[in-house]
């Protein structure tokens, strides 16, 4: 039976005003997984209503009480684990060892973030003046408005909250409409945890209805999205005009470079797990193969072999390989991509390329893992993201080459490059265009302690994850404490 899932609003479960809901589906099947709370700008308004006003005593509870809370929260998803990762594959598809990995992924970062209860850190420095002291602290901003992606329905809400949470910000989380189901979960751990009504809130419904009133309300204070570079564009446009911050972490069109000296088997597998992973939906996922002509044929060959051997299925029987789509209209977008390659960019067509229809896959929303080749830098193929099972072998002529078409995208999130030349690895590390470089390894896995994010339209210079995410979730106050008993002045008195 569909499960109901309301909103959670100063610590009651509730539905919306409307008294509207609209379902959460089973991408693998088609099945009803639940009717959800479907909200308008009112009970966006009640949400944030009640984040301001809890706001002061949350940012007055002290910061290591604050992170105990974290933690409690990370050993309720811990001992949750397996049970909603089988919840997750159900209502996102993804496989259920990547859904255990997005559930690890939030967990690490719940820990994480918990031992900044304790950190915070700010600094001190010498005045140029005697007796007088001076240091910067990090303050809370107020309320922030977490909007997140389906696909990863519980590690990248975590990357928004427990950084907003632990800085003494409430929130109000407005998940992806796919994914409710987890997001309810993960607000229930937190409310188990210990976070007190009015800190977190959720509201679900559709971004194009309700997203609106969280990136103009006057009492938010930091919009943090993660989705398409299209919407985050249009998220910016709204909220910049009342000088509201943004954080934006939006599309990539990932790069693999594999050059002749390569491991091939090594690349290969990079590229595979890198490109049909969580079914091609990462903003990290590979969707450009650029290789070096003296492998170009090899690889080719190789790759094709094994993108065909891939099982497409249920993520939840043993055996699959490849999840299915997010939903209908995904599936068809990504189509849409296999006939502009053929059609439009005349690129080859090298497998896949079909929607699944085979047995029980037609009750879903598969596709079927696709490679193109001989994609140049001009082609929609070679430039725009597609979210999808589909990557591209684009043909370098060498090294420099390789790097160049690298670099020739707006985006700049994660490249990655198959050599043991330690020479050109270095090379490759310092010139490649992106926030996140791998070297012999795929262009997915990041973990949370380090920054995460993107260069040129992939971000607006942010970075989650890492201490690099308290500079998102929290501002400087910098504080001058002059115990001479005179009137010193900076920068005049000797
Ligand atoms: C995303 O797709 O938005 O590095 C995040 C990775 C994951 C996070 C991906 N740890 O692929």
């Amino acid at each position: 039976m569909a499960e109901r899932i309301q909103n959670y609003i100063n610590g009651e479960w509730v539905d919306s005003e409307s008294g509207k809901t609209f379902q959460s589906l089973n991408p693998a099947n088609g099945q009803v997984l639940a009717d959800v709370a479907k909200s308008t700008v009112k009970d966006v308004r009640r949400a944030v209503d009640t984040a301001k006003a809890a706001q002061d005593a949350w940012r007055l509870t002290p910061a290591p009480r604050r992170g105990e809370i974290m933690f409690k929260a990370g050993e309720i998803l811990l001992a949750r684990k397996e049970e909603l990762a089988r919840q997750m594959t159900q209502e996102m598809g993804k496989v259920l060892n990547e859904t255990r990995g997005d559930m690890q992924e939030g967990i690490d970062m719940t820990y994480y973030i918990a031992g900044e209860g304790r950190r915070l850190m700010g600094e001190t420095t010498p005045s140029e003046l005697p007796n007088k002291f001076m240091m910067s602290v990090r303050e809370p901003l107020g309320v922030v408005a977490a909007i997140t992606p389906w696909n990863f329905p519980l590690a990248i809400p975590t990357w928004k909250i427990m950084p907003s949470l632990i800085a003494g910000n409430t929130v109000v989380f407005k998940p992806a409409s796919d994914t409710p189901i987890l997001a309810a979960r993960l607000v229930e751990a937190c409310i188990e945890a210990g976070v007190p009504a009015g800190v977190l809130n959720v509201v679900f419904g559709p971004g194009g209805e309700i997203g609106g009133e969280l990136c103009t309300h006057e009492d938010i204070a930091l919009v943090s999205f993660t989705g398409s570079t299209e919407v985050g564009k249009k998220i910016t446009g709204t909220a910049s005009p009342q000088l509201k911050r943004v954080s934006m972490e939006m599309g990539g069109k990932n790069a693999i470079i594999v050059l002749n000296d390569a491991d091939l088997e090594l690349a290969v597998e990079g590229i595979v797990w890198s490109a049909f992973g969580t079914s091609g939906q990462r903003c990290t996922a590979a969707s450009r193969i650029i290789v070096e002509q003296g492998v170009l044929e090899e690889l080719t060959e190789r790759l094709v072999a094994r993108t065909k051997s891939l099982k497409l299925g249920d993520g939840l029987q043993s055996g699959t390989d490849v999840g299915p789509v997010i939903n209908r209209s995904q599936l068809n977008k990504i189509h849409e991509y296999t006939k502009i390659g053929i059609e439009e960019d005349k690129a080859t067509l090298l497998c896949g390329g079909e929607i699944a229809t085979e047995g029980a896959l037609a009750d879903g929303c598969f596709y079927k893992p696709t490679l193109f080749g001989g994609v140049t830098p001009e082609m929609r193929l070679g430039q725009e993201e597609i979210f999808g099972p589909t990557t591209a072998i684009m043909p370098a002529k060498d090294y420099d080459d390789a790097i160049r078409i690298a670099n020739s995208t707006h985006y700049g999130l994660s490249t990655s490059i198959f050599t043991p030349d330690v020479n050109k690895s270095f090379r490759a590390m310092r010139d490649i265009q992106s926030g996140l470089v791998y070297v012999n390894a795929g262009t997915i896995g990041a973990e949370v302690h380090l920054p995460f994010g993107g260069m040129k339209e992939t971000g607006n210079g942010h970075r989650e994850a890492g201490t690099a995410a308290l500079d998102i979730f929290t501002e400087w106050k910098t504080l001058y404490i002059d115990y001479s008993g005179t009137l010193q002045k900076a920068q005049m008195d000797d």
